[in-house]
């Protein structure tokens, strides 16, 4: 029974009903239970001129509780200052409640002046017991407890082996419990995460990773009509961070309680999946990436002359809408959306737009060794734009190892002759690659099919590899094929033949 309720039985048998005695009841030999509420200042407005104030100051009383004042309290204005700590005053009442919970379960819980250190951890106890674990966390930081209240590193950051060239993601596990936080702090049910349930949702950690106010969270990535990320976007942007740094995500699972939501012993590695590391090919001759099989996340570098428009294909990439308003990149702007490819798999896939670290980045090899595929654009209706192109892969000859998609932008303009050595569907045609894409921020089908072009390149980046004549390759293979089938054959018939000499001789 709760302590309110106290204040509406009385002793129903009859020969009780007409005397005093029959309320308010007295308790005795019972236990307390503490049950979390939150303040609310309405309930205790409304529930206040319907309690009989004696009844209620005799029952506390007798549970060991004398700070309720002896008249009952007006509140004529519940707005006021005064009003407002009244009924925390009330709500608070409540808490005593909670003080002698903890007291049946240990004397030194608790003293007159508030609850001790030991009591303070077993409170904390009940609410990890309970899955409280926001509580506890609001706890603290109400007290400005700050990030030094810290997990061992162990635990936040376990022990991972990532071979050079392969990559990390999301394991089905992560994904699962991202889902199911995603769907548990949605609260109204509509599909997004708004500033209030991304903030609940991140409570019992330091909030919002660095990693992503780095990069300007939410607009990296997809969000709905209102602002809000939506459950797509929550999986890209975890797909992203676990794809540039892992150990933001280990952390974050860690602090979210991927362990903890889970029967046996699960450990935090198993939300991850690590790679097989991308071999070359032919790294004698001209040399091109091996095809993958087991990713399902590729960073692409978005590169082309100043305002040739490659802030707006990141932000129609993420479906927002154009603006002609034209501001340049000067910091990385760096965007992550889910992609499905040809025979359905679903890929999610990075652009980045690198702003004025570019000419650092394009000579910077680890930097291109973790780049999945370039996507060099141009604007088709600036005569000076392709050049810059040109002299870049002029300057920097190690982009032609790279896989790369050409792509005209603005095609919705009027197409104009390139100033340049070479027109484009010239210059990729020399370079054995398909002629550039013409795309428009104004033409949905056009962007999907360059979106997809790219994630199949960094896939299978033989195909899109300047120089690299898959079919050559392929018919250079079958001699190849052929001699080891040979060699193959014939070292089975010598081990039979042996097998039968040896047997023979027997
Ligand atoms: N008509 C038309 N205009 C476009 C298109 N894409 C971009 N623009 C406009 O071109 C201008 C430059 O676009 P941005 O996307 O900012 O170009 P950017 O390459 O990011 O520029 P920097 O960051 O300076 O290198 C803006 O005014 C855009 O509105 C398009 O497909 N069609
Ligand atoms: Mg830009």
């Amino acid at each position: 029974m709760k302590f309110m309720t106290t204040n509406f039985v009385q002793c129903a048998v009859r020969s009780c009903s007409k005397t005093t005695d029959a309320f308010p009841l007295q308790y005795t030999d019972l236990t307390l239970i503490r049950q979390e509420t939150e303040f609310d200042p309405d309930f205790i407005l409304n529930i206040l001129p319907r309690l009989d104030w004696n009844a209620l100051v005799k029952v506390a009383a007798e549970l060991g509780n004398n700070a309720l004042p002896a008249d009952k309290p007006e509140i004529e204005n519940p707005d006021l200052d005064e009003s407002q700590q009244l009924l925390k005053d009330l709500h608070n009442l409540l808490v005593e409640f909670l003080k002698n919970a903890l007291l049946e379960i240990s004397p030194t819980a608790v003293t007159s002046t508030g609850i001790t250190e030991e009591g303070f951890i077993l409170l904390n106890k009940l609410y990890a017991e309970k899955g409280r674990h926001e509580t506890t966390w609001g706890i603290l930081r109400s007290f400005h407890y700050t990030d030094s209240l810290s997990l061992e590193d162990t635990f936040l950051y376990p022990k991972l082996d990532v071979p050079v060239n392969s990559s990390v993601e999301l394991s089905p596990e992560g994904y699962r419990f991202l889902v199911d936080l995603f769907v548990l702090f949605d609260k109204d049910n509509d599909g997004g995460l708004n500033d209030l349930e991304l903030e609940s949702l991140f409570k019992p950690s330091p909030g919002i990773p660095k990693l992503w106010q780095e990069f300007n969270f939410p607009q990296t990535t997809v969000r709905n009509d209102l602002g809000n990320i939506t459950l797509q976007g929550w999986l890209a942007q975890w797909s992203m961070t676990t794809y540039l740094d892992y150990k933001t995500t280990t952390a974050y699972l860690a602090l979210l309680g991927f362990e903890s939501q889970h029967q046996s012993m699960r450990k935090i590695t198993d939300a991850l999946k690590v790679t097989r590391p991308r071999k070359q090919r032919n790294p004698s001759t001209r040399s091109y990436r091996n095809s993958v099989v087991d990713r399902n996340v590729f960073n692409c570098y978005v590169v082309g002359s100043p305002g040739s428009g490659k802030s707006s294909l990141l932000t129609a990439f993420l479906n927002r809408p154009f603006t002609e308003v034209y501001s340049p990149t000067i910091k990385p702007f760096t965007v992550v959306n889910s992609v499905e490819m040809t025979g359905g798999k679903q890929c999610y896939l990075i652009l980045e737009e690198l702003g004025e670290l570019e000419p650092a980045v394009l000579e910077n090899q680890s930097r291109l060794d973790s780049c999945d595929v370039l996507c060099f654009v141009y604007d088709s209706s600036d005569p000076d734009s392709f050049t810059y192109l040109v002299e870049l892969c002029q300057k920097n000859p190690i982009l032609e190892r790279l896989p790369a998609v050409y792509v005209a932008l603005k095609a919705d303009l009027d197409r104009q002759q390139q100033r340049s050595s070479m027109q484009p569907d010239a210059y990729t045609s020399k370079l054995n690659m398909t002629s550039p894409l013409h795309v428009s921020v104004q033409w949905p089908q056009a962007l999907n099919e360059l979106f997809v072009q790219l994630s199949e390149a960094a896939l299978r980046p033989g195909s899109a590899t300047p120089h690299v004549d898959l079919e050559e390759e392929e018919s250079n293979l079958i001699p190849m094929a052929a001699i080891a089938l040979g060699l193959g054959a014939f070292a089975v018939t010598l081990s039979w033949y042996l097998r039968s000499f040896s047997h023979g001789s027997h």
